[in-house]
């Protein structure tokens, strides 16, 4: 597929970035956020060139005054990749690329091309091409443009018409592939037994390079790949997480956000972003020594909305205090790095954990070993005390859900035992 190739990130190379902004805004985080970008994908910005726009122009997005002046800088500095932050039509590409010589690579383009890099997993490879080639495919038409021309008579199909109606075939074949083999995939088997299991789940969200992964590993003693590059995590992690003293919940590390995460991600990541969907809690983890953290979490919030998790309880968390940074006005302050305000989060979720649940005390008039130990076991217990006929009584919550509890106390009918909800 001809977009596949135009990806900077086979090897390193030189690149002219242009950022546009439409209206007035200032270029610098944008600037500094694509050049991370361009660094992940294996590039490096030569130059930078900015412009401010009413309105893009239809033709060449930059308008052709402005194209000629890129054309001349990629040429100065003898590269031959440009690459824009917006996302172009196919034939706004296929015009800057007449125009500069260079090959044009737009935002979604360069983002796709880290997504393909750094996929690891079987599934995180399947959903990266099929992002891509959904991407490509209304494109096809405007790459092969060109050839079409070349077809003589009226009524006979030009070779490239031809290719072009082969490609397409071919893409929406492999596209039908690549669904089904993603739907037979296990895809968050352990999130669904989770599910089953009644398990709480908390979710790690927020923007790539926030220390997402790190926290779960310092959290969970685990070793998910950590690293200061964008978009290290493709896939969903989830590993038990103990609560002193209380019992254990599921957390789970997933795929990072950024501003303007293509659609085409969102959709082919569905059912890696179901950790997040079905999270009963999110940690949503932010950079708090980042000069524009406040704009990253509101990208972070919104993208929440958009893939359907608007709703979900949350826990504000700053990473990264070790780096100082203003002390944030709300949330929690950690550091994945040092340890520093791990048990205040951990405090912290136990109790939202605690809230969400349905306690009861239970009173055993004697002694029963098999039901004690089961509450034990099942439920949180916040206090047991012995009672003078050695029984006992228990005030705990069922960790998933009071039915079996409820059953159990009906098979021990006909002894003096009783199971009272908190009001
Ligand atoms: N100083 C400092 N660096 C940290 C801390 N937490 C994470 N980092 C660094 O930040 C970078 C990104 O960390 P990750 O844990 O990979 O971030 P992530 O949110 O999982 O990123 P993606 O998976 O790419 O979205 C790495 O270089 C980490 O070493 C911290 O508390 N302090
Ligand atoms: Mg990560």
């Amino acid at each position: 597929m001809a977009s596949m190739e135009r990806t900077p990130g086979d090897s390193s190379e030189n690149v002219v970035l242009v950022t546009v902004w439409i209206g007035r805004g200032s270029h610098e985080g944008r600037d500094n956020e694509m050049a991370q970008l361009v660094r992940t994908a294996g590039g490096t910005v030569a130059d930078f060139i900015h412009q401010n726009l009413a309105k893009p122009d239809a033709g060449s997005f930059v308008g052709s005054g402005k194209a000629a002046e890129i054309a001349e800088r990629a040429k100065a500095q003898g590269v031959s990749t440009v690459v824009f932050d917006h996302n172009l039509t196919p034939g706004q590409v296929a015009r800057l690329e007449r125009i500069t010589e260079c090959k044009v690579v737009d935002r979604t383009e360069l983002i796709l091309a880290i997504f393909a890099q750094n996929a690891r997993t079987v599934q995180s490879r399947l959903q990266i091409e099929l992002a891509q080639l959904k991407y490509t495919l209304p494109r096809l038409s405007g790459m092969w443009h060109h050839f079409s021309r070349l077809g003589a008579g009226i009524g006979t199909r030009g070779p490239g018409e031809t290719q072009l109606e082969v490609d397409r075939r071919r893409a929406r074949t492999r596209i039908a592939v690549l669904e089904a083999r993603l739907a037979a995939l296990e895809t968050g088997s352990k999130l669904r037994r989770a599910a089953r299991s009644g398990m709480f789940k908390v979710s790690l969200v927020g923007y790539t390079n926030a220390g997402k992964s790190s926290l779960l590993n310092a959290l969970c003693n685990s070793s998910a790949l950590v690293e200061d590059k964008l978009f290290a995590t493709l896939d969903t992690t989830s590993r038990r997480l103990v609560l002193p003293g209380s019992g254990t919940v599921l957390l789970s590390d997933t795929v990072g956000f950024i501003e303007r995460l293509p659609e085409t991600l969102v959709a082919s990541f569905r059912s890696t972003l179901d950790a997040v969907r079905e999270a009963d809690l999110l940690l949503l983890v932010a950079d708090g020594n980042c000069p524009d953290r406040d704009e990253k979490l509101s990208i972070v919030t919104k993208t929440l909305e958009r893939i359907g998790a608007g709703d979900t309880p949350r826990i504000l968390v700053w990473n990264k205090s070790d780096l100082g940074g203003l002390p944030p006005s709300r949330g929690i302050s950690v550091s994945a790095l040092t340890g520093d305000g791990l048990n205040d989060l951990l405090d912290a979720v136990t109790i939202f954990w605690k809230n969400t649940l349905a306690w009861y005390t239970v009173t055993l008039d004697i002694p029963d070993g098999g039901l004690e130990n089961w509450i034990r076991r099942n439920c949180l217990v916040e206090s047991s005390v012995r009672t003078d006929s050695g029984g006992s009584v228990f005030h705990c919550a069922p960790v998933r859900g009071a039915g079996e509890l409820a059953a159990r106390v009906k098979a021990a009918s006909g002894r003096l035992l009783l199971m009272e909800a908190d009001s």
